[in-house]
């Protein structure tokens, strides 16, 4: 499996490693050569960016892989805590010079990119987020976005989560297992393998697949969500501390999970129903994100691409102790 590839960058000698790493992810995932120097080309911009115009602050890079009904792609994320750009607009205008400001190259990033969002508030920092399909896939009613990282010092992730299309829904699992390095990295990929494999599209159903498969491991917290959006709700069950939420700019709403691990204790499991419309938002993380935060603080944040508010909420509220995963998800009533 392809692996998240994430990096500080505060020095002109980080960009090598940055364009490395992203060749690497590109390789992994079977791109082809244009695509890999167009991957490389757009992250020694953004390298360079982060090492050049943060005065001195640097940010991190987080390389992707990503899957849409079958087709693979690579979200990169640039996070900053620097300056901020004053005119984006500006900075994106085809042609435009920028040299010597955060925002030069940004038209060229913008142009290569399949999808493509930033946002950037003065004296809070930048975060730009482009995805590159290998090939476009067809139209969903879903968008969706995902940071998940292993605590700092560990190749394995003991966070996993994953996707699957049901007949008139979607279907979303966030597995942590307990503690972090490779036996809750086993945990979780159980979990994942076992949501994606079993032709089940209930999600109490499978959180108890879930629960027996992973008898054995040291086991995990886990959440599947089922989203509807012809039904307009949400229907989610949670075991373990896994954090649900469904949000609006100005709205929150904590879904319940119950106690328990999956693979260890469970006494029981619940489905909990709740109303959904294309203004809302589902955000699921783990424990590696801290649970005291508001969309109020980011003003427009909540309209912006779901892998440019995961990568958000990941750059300010990631615990460093663990390992860390946010996934949003957003609907449109039109296909996007
Ligand atoms: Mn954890």
């Amino acid at each position: 499996m392809a692996l998240t590839k994430h990096l500080y960058v505060k020095y002109d000698g980080d960009v090598g490693e940055a364009r490395r790493l992203a060749s690497a992810l590109c390789r992994d995932l079977d791109f082809d050569e244009l695509r890999i120097g167009q991957a490389a080309l757009m992250v020694t911009e953004l390298a360079t960016n982060l090492a050049r115009h943060t005065h001195g602050v640097g940010g991190e890079l987080v390389f992707s892989p990503v899957q849409q009904a079958g087709e693979t792609g690579i979200d990169l994320l640039s996070l900053d805590q620097g300056p901020g750009i004053d005119n984006i607009s500006l900075c994106l205008r085809d042609g435009h010079s920028t040299a010597g400001t955060l925002g030069k190259g940004l038209g060229r990033i913008q142009q290569l990119s399949s999808v493509f969002d930033i946002s950037s508030i003065p004296g809070q920092g930048t975060v730009l987020f482009s995805r590159l399909w290998k090939k476009l896939p067809p139209p969903s009613a879903f968008t969706v976005g995902g940071v998940c990282l292993p605590v700092n010092g560990e190749q394995a992730c003991g966070d996993a989560w994953a996707m699957k299309q049901g007949p008139d829904s979607m279907l979303f699992m966030l597995a942590d297992g307990l503690g972090h390095g490779p036996d809750a990295a086993a945990a979780s990929e159980l979990a994942v393998t076992t949501f994606k494999n079993n032709t089940s599209c209930n999600p109490e159903n499978l959180v108890q697949l879930i629960h027996s498969a992973l008898h054995g491991t040291r086991g995990a917290a886990v959440a599947v969500a089922e989203v509807s959006p012809q039904e307009r709700l949400v229907r989610y069950v949670g075991v373990g501390n896994i954090s649900g939420l469904m949000l609006t700019q100005e709205t929150t709403k904590h879904l319940v999970s119950l106690h328990g691990t999956a693979g260890g204790d469970v006494r029981k499991t619940q489905t909990f129903t709740y109303p959904w419309s294309d203004e809302t938002l589902l955000v699921l993380h783990s424990d590696g994100l801290a649970t005291h935060w508001s969309l109020k603080n980011y003003p427009g944040l909540a309209f912006k691409h779901p892998a440019l508010i995961a990568g958000v909420l990941f750059r300010n509220h990631q615990r460093l102790r663990d390992d860390s995963t946010v996934v949003v998800i957003k609907t449109s009533g039109s296909m996007s």
